[in-house]
This record gives structure tokens, C-alpha cells and sequence, in this order.
């Protein structure tokens, strides 16, 4: 812990990679943990285009029920303590996997989720982006063509947001130190996004409750919860 914190403070630069253990002590399901299944389907085999093409109605359903989960859920002191380190200008930019929002309504500003945002929307026939205010019921429609409208998030086999990737590369090439919380690191290419700030000299703390593929890459590994751990090492900055 000492360690690690000697590291953030003495950071010129400091950026943050999350995943979903960052949520978890707000009570959200992780993608892989096995609180994470939804009826028994994979949340691997629901999150694709093939997934929505074939069933548009059952992917519906399963980002509604992840919506009204969600919006039961707060910020908790691992999302609270990262915002107000963006305040205080000792975290420059959070890179999050998570589609959750919890950052955002933590306080944190300068967040880039490159996996997208459980409650937009998008068209798929014309350019419609919309938001939802309350879990979808059914299939939503497009207001402007009447199309059926998908959860604007990055499914696997789609490629990032392009401008969001060009800001996630200006911000990890700016970065001497990387912060990962709570992911396991095994989704490309948000899991080698560390590994870019260590190949240019950078170093990678790491926390979670688990070892990952990225430890072995962490000049600290910090063992234990996010909700727990963030709050100590603000204490030791
Ligand atoms: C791309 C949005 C290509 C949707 C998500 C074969 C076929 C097709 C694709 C691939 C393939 N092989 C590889 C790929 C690429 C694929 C990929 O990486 N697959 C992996 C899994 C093998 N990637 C993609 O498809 C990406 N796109 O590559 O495009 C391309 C390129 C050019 C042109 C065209 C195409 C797109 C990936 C984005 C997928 N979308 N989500 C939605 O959410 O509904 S990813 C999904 O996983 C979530 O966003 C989640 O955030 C993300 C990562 O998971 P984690 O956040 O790490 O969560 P996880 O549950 O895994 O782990 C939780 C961690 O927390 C654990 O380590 C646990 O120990 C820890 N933890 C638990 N409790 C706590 C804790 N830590 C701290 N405190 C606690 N209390
Ligand atoms: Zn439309």
C-alpha cells in the first residue's frame, strides 16, 4: 500500500484503467464473476451483434434488467475517491471499461468509457442517438424512422469509438503512471492499455482481489477491495 502510494503521489501524470470491480461495492454484478450470469446466458454470448440480430428482444431485456439494477446502485467510495482526485489534479484522465455511469455520478469529469453507456441509445438504420431515462421496456423504436433502437455500447467483434480511442492514446502517451482497478484484464484492447504506459517508461499500480494477466506487469499489485483500498491510499497520499 505504502508503495503504491508513494508512487501515485510522486506521478507527473496520472491515469486510471476501471473495470467492473470498481462497482462491485456498489453492488453491481461483475461481467464474469458468478453474480455477473443473467438467466444463465453468458454475458459473452448476449453482448455481440449476432446476439441482438438473432433476439433483439432478449438483449433488450437483459440491458433493461442491467438498467433497473443500475439505477438502484450509488457511487461508492472507490468511484467518490478517483473524483475527487480529478478534483484535486492528482488524477488527470479515468479510462473506464464499465457502461455503468457510476463515475460520472460520483463526480468524476474526465472519463472516456470506451465500452459506451448502458442508457444510450442509437438507431439502427439512420443516425439517431438517444438516451433512456428509465429501464427499456421491450424493443425501443427510433423516433425518427422507427427502427428498432440498440443500447449504444461496444459489443465484442466492434471496433472502439474512434475519437475516443484517439483521446485514450493522447492520454496513455501523456501518462507516467497508470492506476488499474478492478478489472481482469482479459478484454482487448482496454486490458493492454497499461501495458502501452509501461512500454514508454510509465509504471502500473494495480488492485483487485485477484491476481491477473496484468500483475505480473504492476511494479505494485495492491490486494484487496476498491471501495477499501482507494479510500486507504488517499489517506497516504
Ligand atoms: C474488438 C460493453 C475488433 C457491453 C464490453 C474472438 C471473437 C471476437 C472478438 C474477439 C475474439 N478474441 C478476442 C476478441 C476481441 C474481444 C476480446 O477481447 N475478447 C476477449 C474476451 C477474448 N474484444 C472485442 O471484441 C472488442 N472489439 O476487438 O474489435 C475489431 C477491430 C477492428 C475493427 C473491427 C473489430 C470490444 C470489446 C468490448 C466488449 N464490450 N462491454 C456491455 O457491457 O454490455 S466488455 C465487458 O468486459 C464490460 O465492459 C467489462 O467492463 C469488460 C471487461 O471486464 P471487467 O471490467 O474486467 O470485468 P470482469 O467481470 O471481467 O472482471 C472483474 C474484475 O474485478 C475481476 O478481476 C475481479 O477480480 C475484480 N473484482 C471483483 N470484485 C472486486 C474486484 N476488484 C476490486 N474490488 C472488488 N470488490
Ligand atoms: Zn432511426
Amino acid at each position: 500500500m505504502k508503495a503504491a502510494a508513494k508512487i501515485i503521489s510522486g506521478a507527473e501524470y496520472l491515469i486510471a484503467l476501471t473495470g467492473a470491480g470498481v462497482s462491485r461495492e456498489s453492488n453491481v454484478p461483475t461481467f464474469r464473476g458468478v453474480d455477473g450470469l443473467w438467466r444463465n446466458y453468458d454475458p459473452m454470448q448476449l453482448a455481440t451483434p449476432h446476439a441482438f440480430a438473432r433476439d433483439p428482444k432478449l438483449v433488450w431485456e437483459w440491458y433493461s434488467w442491467r438498467q433497473a439494477l443500475i439505477a438502484e446502485c450509488d457511487p461508492n467510495p472507490a468511484h467518490t475517491t478517483l473524483a475527487e482526485w480529478e478534483a484535486n489534479a492528482i488524477l488527470r484522465c479515468l479510462i473506464t471499461q464499465n457502461v455503468d455511469g457510476l463515475h460520472r455520478r460520483a463526480g468524476s469529469e474526465k472519463v472516456l468509457e470506451v465500452h459506451g453507456d448502458l442508457w444510450a441509445t442509437k438507431c439502427s438504420s439512420c443516425g439517431y442517438r438517444g438516451r433512456l431515462d428509465s429501464p427499456a421496456v421491450g424493443i425501443p423504436l427510433c423516433p425518427e424512422c422507427n427502427s428498432m433502437l440498440r443500447p449504444n455500447v461496444v459489443w465484442f467483434g466492434e471496433s472502439l469509438n474512434r475519437d475516443i480511442m484517439t483521446r485514450v492514446h493522447e492520454e496513455l502517451s501523456l501518462a507516467d503512471v497508470i492506476l488499474v482497478v478492478g478489472t481482469s484484464a482479459l478484454v482487448q484492447p482496454a486490458a493492454s492499455f497499461p501495458l502501452v504506459v509501461k512500454y514508454t517508461g510509465g509504471k502500473i499500480v494495480e488492485t483487485n482481489i485477484e491476481h491477473t494477466p496484468l500483475t505480473p506487469a504492476s511494479d505494485v499489485h495492491v490486494s484487496g477491495k476498491a471501495g477499501e483500498v482507494l479510500p486507504l491510499l488517499d489517506q497516504l497520499l
